[in-house]
């Protein structure tokens, strides 16, 4: 099975041409000693385990991981903060946290060897994505608890780019330095990139004359439709990096430049699962559900059966023998339900970002008149767009929303610069029921 992938094109990366025998030998190695870890380790592990009925000896094949129970945000949080951890204080190197928009933050630790393990993972994201040794590297991911910036940063560094250390905000001055210091390759969320490209625009600066050839973008959900607008616009390959704080932060899963579409799993390091996203049952490879993740090699925080909240499905891809996971559609809990009707905000998007005479800014906001859940599309028109054409535009999108996805919008059009520009990741739903 191994020799008929194409093991020429990324032979750049040894480690990820293991045969799938090799890697269901690794993983099974790999996940018995977290088990056995987590459970000497993690006071709250061994009793979930023990009042679940089960035990680290209990798992011999790569498919006993499904006699565990899932670990949740909860679950963290319950153990604020640092309750979960399976070494002690003096091995912590480095402390990242959650937003925790809902209550307490998720708290997570890392060991001088998952700091190594974790830019290892990003250098490989990156070579893969198409950056490379002698690139410059311009990191707009925020620096900080988020786990974006330094991330990004440590294995840029690792893989031996020159790293601009950039963080969010201040975008006049971020398009000075991509300007000056002809980055070659960008690491930021979408939503942040789009708001550096009008920031380039409004200053006569051509997103294409840059030197930037690579785009690694992710923290969020983007449609496909917004990866081509990005694409145009700059003239680069924009490719997808998927990570979680939970599991390290950026590079669990990447888009390798030679297979483009979708994300490989360094499933080396994470193991992954699909749920159903209501009743939990295990579901096969192909089918969507909920991505459970469970890490491999983590020493300071081992997750066993994390359920990320994030829909995707699982497939073989042709380059590796790791698997690939479809880009993440949403979070389950982004889920909005509009006169009975599931909307997903990348729906929208992808409709919404196809209608020329809209720009790419927008937001959902969510009402209730009476009983009755309504929806309305916040959009600015493009510049250079007449009356007519933002007359045929809102017709058009409350036609295309209605018949594809079901639900009757309303369209707001707002003045330049009046909806928010995102500083990381987005806020693209805005739910006004409750206020
Ligand atoms: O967002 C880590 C990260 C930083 C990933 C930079 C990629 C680039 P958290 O703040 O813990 O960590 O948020 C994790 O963000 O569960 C997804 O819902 C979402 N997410 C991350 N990457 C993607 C992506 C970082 N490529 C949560 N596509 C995850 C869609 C993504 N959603």
């Amino acid at each position: 099975m191994a020799d008929t992938k194409n093991r020429k094109t990324v032979s750049y990366y040894p480690k990820v041409l293991v045969s799938k025998d090799e890697l269901t030998a690794l993983q099974t190695r790999r996940m018995k000693h977290t088990l056995l870890r987590a459970y000497s380790f993690v006071p709250y592990y061994k009793k979930k385990w023990d009042d679940h009925g089960v035990h680290p000896d209990d798992f011999t094949f790569l498919e006993d991981i499904k006699k565990f129970p899932f670990t949740t945000k909860e679950d963290l949080r319950l153990n604020y903060p640092f309750g979960m951890f399976a070494n002690p204080m003096s091995d912590i190197v480095r402390l990242h946290a959650s937003s925790g928009t809902t209550g307490k933050p998720t708290v997570v630790g890392y060991t001088r060897k998952d700091i190594d393990t974790w830019s290892d993972l990003v250098a490989r994201s990156i070579r893969l994505a198409g950056g490379g040794k002698g690139d410059i590297v311009h990191v707009s991911y925020g620096y900080g608890l988020f786990t974006g910036g330094l991330g990004a940063h440590y294995g840029a560094e690792k893989l031996g780019c020159t790293v601009v250390p950039a963080s969010g905000g201040f975008t006049d001055k971020q398009v000075t330095l991509i300007n000056d210091f002809k980055a070659n390759v960008i690491m930021v969320t979408p939503s942040y990139m789009l708001n550096i490209i009008e920031e380039m625009e409004n200053r006569g600066i051509d997103p294409k004359e840059t030197a930037l050839k690579v785009g690694i973008f992710g923290a969020e959900p983007w449609s496909m439709e917004m990866k081509r607008n990005i694409e145009e616009k700059v003239g680069i390959a924009a490719l997808d990096i998927y990570g979680l704080s939970e599991m390290m932060g950026p590079g669990v899963a990447c888009e390798v430049l030679e297979d483009r579409g979708d994300l490989y799993v360094w499933e080396d390091h994470f193991y992954p699962e699909i749920v159903d996203r209501d009743t939990f049952d295990p579901i096969p490879d192909g089918e969507e559900g909920e991505l459970v993740l469970t890490t491999l090699t983590k020493e300071a925080l081992p997750i066993i059966r994390y359920r990320t909240k994030d829909l995707s499905t699982l497939y073989e891809g042709d380059l590796l023998n790791m698997r690939k996971m479809k880009r993440i559609k949403a979070r389950t809990d982004d889920m909005m339900i509009i006169r009975g009707v599931n909307v997903f905000p990348s729906q929208i998007e992808e409709v919404l970002l196809k209608i020329e005479a809209f720009s790419p800014y927008y937001q959902l906001i969510i009402s209730r008149e009476g009983n009755m859940d309504d929806l309305a599309i916040d959009v600015e028109p493009e510049l250079t767009a007449s009356t007519q054409e933002v007359q045929e535009a809102i017709k058009t999108l409350v036609h295309k929303v209605k018949s594809g996805i079901g639900v009757s919008v309303k369209v707001n059009i707002k003045n330049h610069g009046e909806v928010p520009r995102s500083q990381g990741k987005a806020q693209r739903v805005v739910d006004k029921r409750n206020l």
